[in-house]
């Protein structure tokens, strides 16, 4: 039986399990349960063997911020094993802000670090469980591509938002399990109002764009929201240019 805690507030928190059944000996069974809240916010970051990278070209760039998060648009993480022992399979405990993102199950696409091993996805709002696992026993150790995990930003989402792996799990060949709390943190920032066409920065396309909508009523260029596009929106325009 698997029991999940996703506790509202972060720090410490106790609770009661009660089981009930027709077992005559003890009809109820109270297990006491206790677990440690970590906010979907900034904190202190606490590394373990897999990395995220929010840059999408191939191998691991480093890049744990990015801007250009719309709602309706979808972020990718790709994950990276450092060092690991001889494994058949790992997972990772992910945590969102669910009024900002959603994840869907199958949005966890895995590379073939572990040769021929199946992907398992589970989640419950704001927490997703991904990872592999190897029927057939093959195994792999070291460093490398994991594979991508997807969440889509909703109408929800302003400003910016965080998704925070705080487990990794790993089978290793031997046969048992080793665990690793962490806090390894992607954030999302939202694009400036002049970045026009949503590549995260703004830059000379923007530029092509607002001028062509000048003298007009084009909503997206009118960044004063006086109806029309005119000087006070150029000069908004060039206090975010190149941001
Ligand atoms: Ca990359
Ligand atoms: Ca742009
Ligand atoms: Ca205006």
């Amino acid at each position: 039986m698997t029991v999940v805690f996703v506790p509202q507030e972060g720090g410490g928190q106790t609770g009661f399990l009660t089981i009930s059944s027709n077992d005559p000996d003890r009809p109820v069974v109270t297990i006491e349960v206790a677990g440690v809240g970590s906010s979907v916010g900034p904190g202190e970051e606490i590394p373990g063997p897999i990395k995220v990278d929010l840059n999408l070209a191939e191998g691991n760039q480093g890049l744990t911020t990015t801007t250009g998060v719309r709602p309706g648009s979808q972020v990718t993480l790709q994950l990276f094993a450092e060092d690991f022992p001889e494994v058949t399979g790992y997972g990772v405990r992910v945590v969102y802000d669910e009024s900002m993102l959603s994840y869907a199950l199958g949005n966890f696409t895995p590379s073939d670090f572990i040769a021929g091993a199946t992907p398992l996805d589970t989640g419950i709002e704001g927490l997703v469980d991904a990872g592999v696992v190897s029927l057939s026993g093959s195994a792999a150790s070291g460093s490398g591509f994991l594979g991508d995990i997807s969440f889509d930003v909703g109408n929800g989402f302003a400003d910016s938002t965080f998704v925070i792996i705080t487990e990794i799990g790993l089978s290793l060949s031997s046969g048992s399990l080793q665990t690793y709390p962490v806090r390894i943190t992607a954030t999302l920032l939202e694009s400036s109002p002049a970045d026009f066409d949503g590549d995260g920065s703004v830059g000379f396309t923007d530029f092509l764009i607002f001028a062509i909508a000048f003298n007009s009523n084009d909503t997206k260029c009118d960044l004063d929201g006086d109806g029309s596009v005119g000087f006070s929106d150029f000069l908004l325009f060039a206090l975010a240019f190149g941001k």
